[in-house]
Order: structure tokens, then C-alpha cells, then sequence
């Protein structure tokens, strides 16, 4: 071991978005980065991971995924490290179909048929509604929907809607925790309209707008998934290679589009105050 080593030697740190039901895809790309095993089991060491949401809808096997990233969560904790998700604007559908959707007690309701035709239109799928489990509601309504960690604040959707919920990361997981589980259906359906939101960085105050956030809720950085880089800068899904940092460096965008054709990119992030050498 050479002398100069740093005497803390910090894990590596990534985040991915936006798997939507692609399972198989979700555990090759974490094995290609050495994270989980072919089977699936969490390798990754002391390794910290972040999942940003949206494991249903458009895709096979949303369950699937919740399983997989409910499995690697304990085993990353077993071994040092850590898997973090958080919740997306299709889990916020999936758990208002499951509870308030037309086969639901309440499914004669207008936000039962408005529940029911949004979850038909964005690619639900009827094999995930009948597998949820009362652990897999459990974990998903347990989900915080902002996380701050060190210099990154990291939201699924690239809004400015949490702060409808409030003014800090512990108030804005709280009110969005109470509303999934409130059993009021207007407030389930506020959850799903308002992280479904996008955009607000993109335009010329997009940096302004992003600081404003940061300066409220912490963090230096934003990274989101939600908005597809496909769409951010216009090019085929199968030309998107890699994140796109933008609004002056102030944010980070990480979906990669994969249920439009695109990649799931697993993207390291460095550690706070750390810069790359050369
Ligand atoms: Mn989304």
C-alpha cells in the first residue's frame, strides 16, 4: 500500500432512474457495473446507490423490479453499503389504481375513472396491480420523494412542485407519505399530478431556478430522472450515451428513456468535494 494513500478512502456512489418494468435490463446494467452478481445479488461492497423512481408502468415486469431493488437494498445493507430509492410519479399512480382505480372499493368514482384511464394511458399494466403485495405498499408508500446526499439534491421529477408540500425535505417525504396514505383519493391524485410535472429547469432561468431549489432544500446539484433525454435534446433514444448536465451545470438529468428505446444509464457520481485528477 503506498504511503500517500488517503487515510479515508470514500465509497463510490451512483444513481440511476426510470427503470420502468424492465427487470432484466435493470439487473444486467447493475451487473455490468459490478454491483450485483448475475443472479442478481447485491456484490457492490460498500457501494451506495440511488434509484430515482418509477419502477412500473411501459414496462413487462414493474413487481419484478420492486423485488430486485427490495432484495439489493438489504443485501447492500448487510454488506457496508447502501441502495436508496425514491418515489417516482408512477408509483404514486400504481398505489392511487391499487387503492382508488375502477376495481377498487371506491371504483365508481369520477377519480376512480380519472385514476383508471391515466393508468391505462401511461402503460400500466394488470400483472403488476395483482402482484402488489401488502409489504410491496408497505415499502413504496415508505419511499421518501427528495433525498439530499452531501452536495446532491436528488428528486425524481424535474419540478418544482415539492414545494407545494412544503419547505424542507423532512416536511415536503412527510405530506407525501400522509397523502398516500391518507385514504382521500384527491390526495393521492394531487401526488400523482404534481410529480408528474417536468421542465422547470429548461428554460433561460433554469439555472436561477435550480439554485432557488438548492438554497431551500440543500444540496449543490440536482440530478432527476422522470424527463427523457431523448426529449431534453431532441435525438433518436438510441443516441443518448451518457447524462447531460445543464441549467449551467446545476443539474444533472439521468433518464436515459429506456422504455422508449433508449439506455438505463448507471451513472457515478463523485463523491462531494472530490474532483477528478488530470
Ligand atoms: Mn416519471
Amino acid at each position: 500500500m503506498s504511503s500517500d494513500a488517503p487515510s479515508v478512502r470514500q465509497s463510490r456512489r451512483f444513481v440511476l432512474s426510470d427503470p420502468h418494468g424492465h427487470v432484466d435490463v435493470l439487473r444486467s446494467v447493475l451487473a455490468d457495473g459490478g454491483l450485483v452478481d448475475i443472479d442478481g445479488h447485491w456484490v457492490g461492497g460498500d457501494t451506495r446507490l440511488f434509484v430515482l423512481g418509477d419502477f412500473f408502468d411501459r414496462g413487462p415486469d414493474g413487481v419484478g423490479v420492486v423485488d430486485l431493488i427490495m432484495r439489493v437494498e438489504k443485501e447492500a445493507a448487510a454488506a457496508g453499503g447502501s441502495v436508496a430509492s425514491l418515489l417516482g410519479n408512477h408509483e404514486a399512480l400504481t398505489l392511487g389504481m391499487l387503492r382508488f382505480g375502477s376495481g377498487s372499493p371506491t371504483g365508481e368514482s369520477r377519480l376512480a375513472q380519472m385514476f383508471s384511464s391515466s393508468w391505462v394511458r401511461n402503460g400500466g399494466r394488470t400483472s403488476d396491480q395483482e402482484r402488489l403485495t401488502d409489504e410491496h405498499v408497505a415499502w413504496l408508500t415508505g419511499l421518501p420523494s427528495i433525498i439530499v446526499d452531501d452536495d446532491l439534491l436528488l428528486l425524481h421529477s424535474d419540478t418544482v412542485e415539492y414545494l407545494a408540500w412544503g419547505d424542507t425535505v423532512e416536511v415536503i417525504n412527510a405530506a407525501v407519505r400522509a397523502a398516500l396514505t391518507s385514504g382521500d383519493a384527491d390526495d393521492a391524485w394531487l401526488c400523482w399530478q404534481r410529480l408528474t410535472d417536468r421542465y422547470a429547469f429548461m428554460d433561460d432561468d433554469g439555472a436561477a431556478v435550480a439554485r432557488d431549489l438548492t438554497t431551500k432544500l440543500g444540496g449543490s446539484r440536482i440530478v432527476h430522472g422522470h424527463s427523457i433525454l431523448p426529449d431534453l435534446l431532441d435525438v433518436a433514444p438510441t443516441d443518448v450515451t451518457g447524462p447531460w448536465s445543464y441549467a449551467d451545470g446545476m443539474v444533472l438529468a439521468i433518464d436515459g428513456g429506456l422504455y422508449a428505446g433508449g439506455p438505463l444509464l448507471l451513472v457515478e457520481m463523485e463523491p462531494a468535494g472530490v474532483r477528478p485528477s488530470g
